[in-house]
């Protein structure tokens, strides 16, 4: 039988994936556009975060997902990626709130815990019940996140615990979180401490920052730390410099690899039903004009490349074999083009474009903040441009 070319899926995603693969996607998706896109609207105008999508997700066991135990079904690297896809098919922000928990506060602890802080906050991170964040970025220090001013001293009278000092700025879910993963140096030494909000008696201050042009249905905030004072026991014991943090991103810039590529294929999917239904010229639907096609075809390529590149990363990922210079380039690249062709996209919807109710506008604003943070594109074109000629561009 002749191959049918099939414009959601061109060049059939669905012959590399797994079986288990397949449905958990299939979950995360019916998930999503059942429960998730009903409430999107309403999350961007307000900047309101619903803490029970945290437990929803946890209920389908979509948080920490590649974590095999403490609550978590360990699924494969594509698995975690299909299921970001989804999630940001929706909203970039309820990718953000899912990647953080995920990936940037169940990881570090899978990866660099003890087993008792395992045991303590991976399985009510994994069912929704906690809340965490990561707190890294500075308001003087972003993309050097190495020149960090947070400090950690040993507290002088009480044996066995430490005092942090400093501020964190652009922390998604900081104002709602019940765990943030703080770094900060420690004998000149960046360290990573587990900051429990309800043991702590004083100097921790949460402020939301509000009034977002972007990822408006995420809650960000500050982590403002004087003298707060952190058990040993909250202290990740060996890890130790940038390569802690960065582990954590290796896994969330992953994530978001997928991730823009589905809010990039929902980009594609609202336009093209726009260009069928309306009409101009003679009653033409846009659709029909070539200028309109080539958009169209610009950013399904885009994806598609991207989505195939992901999957590519993914099993390199499971096999060990993943380099981070490889998820800087689908970081970046992915990042790029969803940001370029929804903004291209936008321009198909005319002055409808101005409305939320046409979701375009709100995409392309997210996609802005997910090319920035994470490192902002030219940041990885560093690292890689560091990869190609062995010349430090960070200077
Ligand atoms: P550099 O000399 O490159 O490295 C210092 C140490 O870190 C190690 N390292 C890594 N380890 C694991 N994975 C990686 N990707 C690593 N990259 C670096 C490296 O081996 C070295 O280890 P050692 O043992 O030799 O000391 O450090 P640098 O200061 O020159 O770094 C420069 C640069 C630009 C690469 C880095 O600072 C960078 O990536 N900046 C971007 C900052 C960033 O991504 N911030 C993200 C904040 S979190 C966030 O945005 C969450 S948003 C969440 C959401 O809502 O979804
Ligand atoms: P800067 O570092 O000041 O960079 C500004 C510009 O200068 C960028 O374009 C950058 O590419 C460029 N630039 C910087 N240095 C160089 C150089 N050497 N060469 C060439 N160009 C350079 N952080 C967290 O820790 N946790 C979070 O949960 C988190 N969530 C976020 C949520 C939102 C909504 C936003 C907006 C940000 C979030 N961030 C978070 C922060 C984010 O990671 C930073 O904004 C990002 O790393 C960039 O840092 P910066 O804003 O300080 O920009």
């Amino acid at each position: 039988m002749k191959a049918q070319f099939n414009w959601q899926d061109p060049l059939r995603l669905d012959t590399l994936l797994t079986e288990d693969e397949a449905a958990i996607s299939n979950v995360a998706r019916d998930y999503c556009q059942e429960q998730l896109y009903p409430r999107v609207l309403e999350g961007y105008r307000t900047e309101n975060f619903d803490k029970n999508i945290m437990r929803e997700m946890g209920e389908l066991g979509l948080l920490g997902a590649t974590i095999d135990g403490y609550g978590c079904p360990g699924v494969s690297s594509v698995a975690y990626g299909l299921v970001a896809r989804e999630v940001e098919r929706v909203d970039s922000g309820f990718r953000s709130a899912m990647s953080v928990q995920s990936s940037l506060v169940m990881l570090p602890i899978m990866e660099f815990g003890t087993t008792e802080q395992k045991e303590r906050f991976i399985p009510k991170l994994a069912s929704g019940e906690l809340i965490g964040c990561f707190g890294l970025t500075e308001p003087n220090h972003g993309s050097d996140p190495g020149s960090m001013e947070t400090v950690a001293k040993p507290h002088p009278t009480k044996k066995g615990v430490y005092l942090l000092s400093g501020a964190k700025t652009w922390i998604t879910n900081s104002p709602i979180a019940d765990v943030m993963v703080v770094w900060a140096k420690l004998d000149g030494e960046i360290r990573g401490f587990l900051v429990e909000r309800s043991k702590v008696e004083s100097g921790l201050e949460t402020p939301a920052l509000k009034n977002k042009t972007g990822l408006r249905a995420s809650i960000t905030g500050m982590i403002q730390m004087d003298n707060v004072e952190v058990p040993e026991e909250n202290l990740f014991p060996e890890i130790k410099g940038l390569k802690g943090p960065f582990t954590c991103l290796n896994s969330a810039r992953y994530g978001i690899a997928w991730g823009t590529m589905g809010a990039l294929e929902e980009a594609i999917n609202l336009t093209r039903q726009y260009a069928l239904d309306r009409k101009q010229f003679k009653g033409q639907p846009l659709a029909k004009y070539q200028l309109i096609q080539k958009k169209l075809a610009d950013a399904l390529t885009d994806a598609t490349y991207g989505i195939m590149s992901a999957v590519q990363v993914g099993r390199l990922k499971d096999q060990g074999l993943v380099a981070p210079e490889m998820i800087s380039m689908i970081k970046r690249q992915n990042c790029d083009t969803a940001l370029n062709n929804s903004r291209k996209l936008m321009e198909v919807f005319g002055g409808n474009a101005a409305s939320d109710e046409y979701h375009i506008g709100r995409i392309a604003h997210n996609l802005w903040v997910v090319q920035t943070y994470e490192g902002q594109s030219d940041i990885h074109a560093l690292i890689l441009g560091r990869a190609i000629t062995g010349e430090n561009g960070f200077f």
